[in-house]
């Protein structure tokens, strides 16, 4: 598999081998948070705060994962899968679109984003472009481009760049699928929410309308919130710890968790281990991206996690 150009000891990150002797990228700050990113999928698979604290969920059924990866690729379940170029299966690709189940190279002539993108950040930039089988069934020319950063503080950003490489136009839907580590389910609300619409996909994607107050868990849940502010906060009460996702380019946020009947059914999931994790992803799903010959399209993404009493006064900041 090419690698470009560049060394294996570029500034902010080096290359390792995973479990399975594929190629990771760790990236740390100069404070001790470190963030791994699995060239299958460009998935960020770990996202560790300076004192080794584990951020992101991953499922402990790791083996039934290598067992999978023998068979049709499969991304690992947690940490943050690509959803590229359809979220979900109402389209013709297989759930979620296949860039979390393609090799994605490190590209060493990555275009710069513009230079307080990266203050003082580690950053490795990572890309996908499609193979003659991806334009069998889906017939684009794209290059997608993503940027994985840890900044001084330990915030992890990710940018995509999705640029139609003047082919005809395409449309396409996405997400950072993002599996939030928490203490306890039942102990968590997200605020940045209330009032908004939402399509419910346990209800064949109904639309309803959120109530006023911080959204609580005590069943399975699984929402597109449409048109949603552009930062939003997930406090866990337990950890006293509040999530602060901040979003640009991305309309949407899905919020899932499976509860104990969804999770059973998942070989590569814990029966109990919903209670440790929620999907919080900065998503485009209610309206597709339209990009004609020769556009770009940019959604960042970006994750603080913060100490926190009950009040998420961090709601006030865009993307740095
Ligand atoms: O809304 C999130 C969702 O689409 C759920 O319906 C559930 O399928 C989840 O993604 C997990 O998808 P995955 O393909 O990662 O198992």
């Amino acid at each position: 598999m090419s690698m470009g150009h560049y060394s294996e000891q570029r500034p902010g990150f080096e290359v390792t081998k995973d479990w399975n002797g594929g190629d990771q990228v760790v990236i740390r700050s100069p404070r001790g948070a470190s963030v791994l990113v699995s060239l299958h999928g460009g998935q960020v698979v770990s996202w560790r705060n300076e004192r080794g604290e584990e951020l992101l969920f991953t499922s402990s059924k790791l083996w039934v994962y290598i067992q999978a990866i023998f068979k049709p690729p499969k991304a690992m379940r947690g940490g943050i899968p690509i959803c590229f170029p359809q979220f979900g299966n109402c389209g013709t690709l297989e759930q979620h679109g296949f860039a979390r189940n393609r090799i994605w190279t490190v590209d060493d002539e990555a275009p710069p984003l513009n230079h307080n993108d990266n203050n003082g950040k580690a950053s490795v930039d990572l890309l996908l472009k499609p193979s003659e089988d991806d334009l069998k069934c889906w017939p684009h020319c794209f290059e997608f481009r993503l940027r994985v950063s840890l900044s001084m503080d330990g915030d992890l950003s990710l940018v995509s760049r999705v640029r139609n490489v003047n082919g005809k136009p395409f449309s396409f839907s996405f997400a950072y699928h993002t599996y939030l580590s928490v203490s306890d389910i039942s102990e968590v609300r997200i605020e940045g929410l209330e009032t908004l619409d939402y399509l419910d996909n346990l209800s064949q994607r109904e639309r309803f309308t959120e109530q006023g107050d911080a959204i609580t868990f005590e069943s399975e849940v699984d929402r597109v919130y449409v048109g949603s502010p552009s930062v939003i906060a997930v406090l866990d009460h337990e950890k006293k710890r509040t999530f602060i996702v901040r979003k640009e380019g991305l309309p949407d946020v899905v919020v899932w968790n499976p509860w104990d009947k969804k999770s059973k059914t998942m070989a590569d999931f814990g029966d109990e281990e919903y209670k440790q994790m929620l999907c919080v992803d900065a998503a485009a799903v209610e309206r597709a991206i339209t990009l004609k010959p020769g556009e770009e399209w940019t959604g960042k993404l970006e994750l603080s996690a913060v100490a926190s009493t009950n009040c998420s006064d961090h709601l006030d900041y865009p993307c740095s």
